[in-house]
């Protein structure tokens, strides 16, 4: 897979492409990550990529230009255009998925109060959004989507930690609670059914601690 990004903190992205998992699969090739300074898309002689608002406001917006300049210099299978932005649709593991299937992704990273809406319209460009909340730039949101999507790319994870860690992959049911050595710990126990080495009872005891804990935790994915 190959991923393009476009940001105007190139930097932000150096250390978590170097490391762990993404780090790995980048090494060995089965993933590539292309980060763009935005501002070398940018015309004027003070590199500018943002503009005031038209109808007036504080707060400054990503020029068209230099974004429509950026994609269009890459292959026209450039693959799904996202657009990391809090207005975008939720990202989820289901996307996540479809994502991971594709041979292609770029990626726009906006900043200041937002991106002038003919990057959306006219691009085109799909809105994601990591969550309900707002950061200070898409620079987080495009890691954290790199990093959802790649380990799903076959060869990315290991067998040993496997899919089965995808707490989402039966719907609607999060991931058992996992235990490790010492059996106690500062008076805390390890559940006697994970020691019994009675793998029916086990099976049964973490499909049960798992629907608890979705209760607890997630009552709005019902059961
Ligand atoms: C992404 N959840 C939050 C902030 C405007 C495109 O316009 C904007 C982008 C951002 C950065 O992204 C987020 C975000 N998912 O804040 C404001």
């Amino acid at each position: 897979m190959r991923v393009d990004v476009f940001t105007i903190f190139p930097g932000i992205f150096e250390s978590p492409l170097g490391q762990s998992l993404l780090g790995k699969a980048i090494a060995e090739g089965l993933v590539e990550v292309r980060v763009h300074d935005l501002r070398r898309w940018s015309t004027d002689r003070h590199r500018s990529v943002d503009d005031e608002a038209y109808g007036g406001g504080p707060g400054m917006v990503m020029k068209p230009e230099p974004l429509f300049a950026a994609v269009e210099s890459l292959d026209p299978d450039r693959g799904r255009v996202l657009l990391l932005s809090p207005a975008g649709r939720r990202l989820d593991q289901a996307l996540v998925r479809e994502l991971a299937l594709e041979p292609h992704l770029t990626l726009l990273c906006g900043r200041y109060e937002g991106v002038d809406e003919r990057v959306v319209s006219g691009l085109p460009a799909e809105e994601i959004s990591i969550g309900d909340y707002v950061l200070p730039g898409g620079e987080l949101p495009a890691l954290v989507v790199i990093e959802a999507v790649t380990r799903l790319v076959p060869g990315v994870i290991g067998k040993e930690e496997s899919h089965r860690r995808d707490s989402f992959s039966a719907p609607g049911l999060l991931d058992h609670p996992h235990y490790t050595r010492p059996p106690s710990f500062r008076g805390m126990e390890v559940p006697e059914v994970l020691l019994s080495g009675n793998h029916a009872e086990i099976e049964r005891w973490r499909r049960e601690a798992a629907e608890e804990k979705g209760r607890r935790n997630r009552p709005d994915l019902g059961d």
